[in-house]
């Protein structure tokens, strides 16, 4: 993007930003920031940045080839959550030999593109090697620690939450925990054990609890409540909790269902809607996605929402085309209702107004920083100047910047970027901005809001 000859002018820049990255990094740290306000973005993901929230999909390693499924994965999607890559029987098939080849694929995408990564999952009976089940108890629990701390330990740094334990009780009225070998060995302890292992392996990953069925009040979610609320009592690390959120006509999505979010919300835990999607079609589906989207954004401790896939075709429930785009990657009348819901605007164009995208790739990494660029594209009209919020997660800081004019929140992670100099873009046209990142051992992508012209 710059000559040989831009370089030197570029430090300078580089450096007199420093300055004032350094005044913006004095205020408060720790807490979830959130973009700063922005006006109507046009894809999922944008929008929801604007909303200080992330919108995920799960992804498949297989699929990134195919190049509709990743162009529309890195247009709308900032988030990732690999589908079956980081399950136990994929990167521990057999006793202490770790393959983290097709997660790896999925996480260096996601990094290269600036999408947070969900880790799914450590501790699940469910896609579990043979060997696992016929360990005796003392033998299981080693086992099962080894396995948080390995897989923790290879992406440390790199996952924003990681689903610790998933779907551990059981369905119907008893409250009761589900049979597994971790269950059925170990004991109710054993979901305790495994965050207090998963805390110690990557102290900054956000640790979730995630199951499905629990998306209103019922037996099952007042179990996980109370198992919350006691965690939270006696100091056990949990950080969130994942309501699944499968949903389809003989289980809707339930009329209280912000009301179930903000009661674990309220534990001072913070909630995600982690595996989204919806059987159905047309304006029906539509609504639901709505109501969806509308409830997590009403509960302030929600801060995001991933859907189960991208095009109905991959859905591991195809047929009920739950999805928001469909087997040709058009996108659905959920796809809208999505988008309306988080604020967003489709299009790009039309009424003429003043319109800009903004999309961030990371340009270069070295141990201890990275440094990320953002290229502010113009819509279908002139615009005469555009303003780009940039989130960073603490520790992380941002210690450079270039081609920009920055200004930062109280938290000093918040940058929201404005031109220097000339700030107009024709129709169509693009000018970047770059930055660098110190990670302090967080080596998560930023959050790149929606671009907002005028
Ligand atoms: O979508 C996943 C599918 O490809 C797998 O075959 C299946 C195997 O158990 O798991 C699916 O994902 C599940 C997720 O990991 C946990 N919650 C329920 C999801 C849908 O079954």
């Amino acid at each position: 993007m710059f000559s040989a000859s831009a370089r030197p002018q570029l430090r300078i820049r580089a450096r007199r930003a420093l300055v004032l990255t350094t005044a913006g990094v004095l205020g408060a740290a720790g807490v979830l920031s959130l973009a700063g306000t922005a006006n109507a973005a046009s894809t999922l993901g944008a929008s929801a940045a604007a909303k200080g929230r992330y919108f995920g999909a799960a992804v498949a390693a297989n699929h990134l080839g195919e190049a509709q499924y990743a162009s529309t994965l890195d247009t709308e999607f900032n988030s990732v959550t690999p589908e079956n890559e980081m399950k136990w029987d994929a990167v521990e098939p057999t006793r202490n030999s770790f393959n983290y080849g097709s997660a790896d694929q999925i996480v260096s995408h996601a990094q290269g593109k600036g999408m947070k990564v969900r880790g799914h999952t450590l501790v699940w009976h469910s896609q579990l090697p043979g060997w696992v089940g016929g360990l005796a108890a003392a033998d299981l629990r080693s086992a099962m620690n080894n396995h948080i701390t390995q897989v923790m330990t290879h992406y440390k740094g790199k996952i924003y939450a990681w689903d610790v334990v998933n779907e551990a009780f059981q369905d119907g009225s008893s409250g009761a925990r589900l049979s597994s070998p971790f269950q059925d060995k170990l004991g109710n302890g054993f979901i305790e054990e495994a965050f207090r292992t998963a805390r110690a392996a990557d102290s900054g990953a956000k640790l979730c609890y995630n199951d499905y069925n629990t998306d209103g009040q019922n037996a099952k979610s007042n179990a996980v409540y109370n198992m919350v609320k006691d965690f939270k009592q006696r100091g056990v690390p949990i950080d969130c909790v994942g309501f699944q959120s499968h949903f389809n006509s003989n289980s809707p999505v339930p009329g209280d269902y912000q009301a179930n979010l903000q009661r674990f919300a309220d534990l001072g835990v913070y909630v995600q809607i982690t595996e989204l999607d919806i059987e159905g079609s047309g304006s029906a589906q539509a609504t639901s996605y709505g109501k969806v989207v509308n409830a997590c954004l009403a509960v302030s401790r929600c801060t995001g929402i991933t859907v189960w896939g991208i095009p109905d075709k991959y859905s591991w429930r195809s047929s009920g085309t739950p999805l928001l785009f469909d087997d040709n990657y058009n996108k659905k009348p959920a796809y809208d209702a999505v988008l309306s819901a988080l604020g967003g605007t489709s299009g790009g164009g039309g009424g003429g107004g003043a319109t800009c995208a903004a999309t961030y790739t990371r340009t270069s990494t070295w141990n201890g920083g990275f440094n990320g660029q953002v290229t502010v594209k113009a819509g279908s009209s002139a615009i005469s100047s555009w303003t780009v919020p940039v989130t960073v997660t603490s520790p992380q800081k941002v210690s450079a910047t270039w081609n920009g004019s920055p200004t930062w929140d109280s938290s000093g992670n918040v940058m929201t970027m404005k031109p220097n100099g000339n700030a107009s873009l024709a129709a169509g046209a693009s000018t970047t901005f770059g930055f660098t990142v110190t990670t302090n051992g967080n080596t998560n992508a930023p959050t790149v809001g929606g671009c907002t012209a005028s």
